[in-house]
């Protein structure tokens, strides 16, 4: 049994998808430091945890960085998506012409020792709100290589281009090798 450690279920749906091996999420919750970076994020999450369970288990942490904003609104970003949302976001990026934008997701693999899967997903911000599926900014991101916001996408297409599916997919290259036989 593999334990993933979020309070998104959202996220649990889209990381599920891809791995055979039981994994069952939980949720408790675990400091999130203000850090520079989602890699230290996840880090700090781990070292915490990892006192407090006994398998194997997972954090990931994710951000969206606009570039126009200078990465805002980054390490921020659940906070900003409770407080002024995708409307805020749409506002501030009232006029603005680079609309570039990544998200990044970070998974911290726990099995004794900490192992780090990092995905990026590069796509600009959206200029209307579109789309009723997924979570958080999907509204407001298209990623490269598609017309659609990944609120407009199924689950899977999402996983396809998206920062959580490249990590999740470097996560499953490890425990098919480590679970091999
Ligand atoms: P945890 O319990 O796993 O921490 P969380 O929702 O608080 O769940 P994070 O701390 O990693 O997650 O915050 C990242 C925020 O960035 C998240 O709440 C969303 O608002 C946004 N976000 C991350 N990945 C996203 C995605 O695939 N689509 C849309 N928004 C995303």
């Amino acid at each position: 049994m593999i334990y993933f450690v979020t309070g998104n279920k959202n996220k649990y749906e889209e990381i599920k998808r891809y791995l055979s091996e039981k994994i069952e999420m939980k949720s408790i919750p675990y400091p999130e430091i203000q850090a520079d970076k989602i890699e230290d994020v996840a880090l700090h999450g781990i070292e915490f945890l990892k006192e407090k369970l006994n398998e194997n288990f997972f954090v990931e942490d994710s951000g969206l960085f606009i570039k126009a904003l200078k990465g805002f609104p980054g390490v921020f970003s659940s906070y900003v998506f409770k407080t002024i949302g995708n409307e805020g976001i749409k506002k501030l990026m009232k006029g603005i012409k680079d609309r570039e934008a990544e998200f990044i997701s970070v998974i911290a693999f726990y099995d004794g020792k900490i192992n780090i899967f990092k995905g990026v997903c590069r796509g600009k911000i959206s200029e209307e709100i579109k789309g009723r599926g997924g979570f958080g900014y999907d509204p407001i991101f298209i990623p490269y290589g598609s017309r659609k916001t990944f609120a407009e996408m199924s689950i899977e297409e999402k996983n396809e281009y998206s920062h959580r599916g490249k990590a999740v997919r470097k996560l499953k290259e490890y425990l098919d090798e480590k679970f091999r036989d």
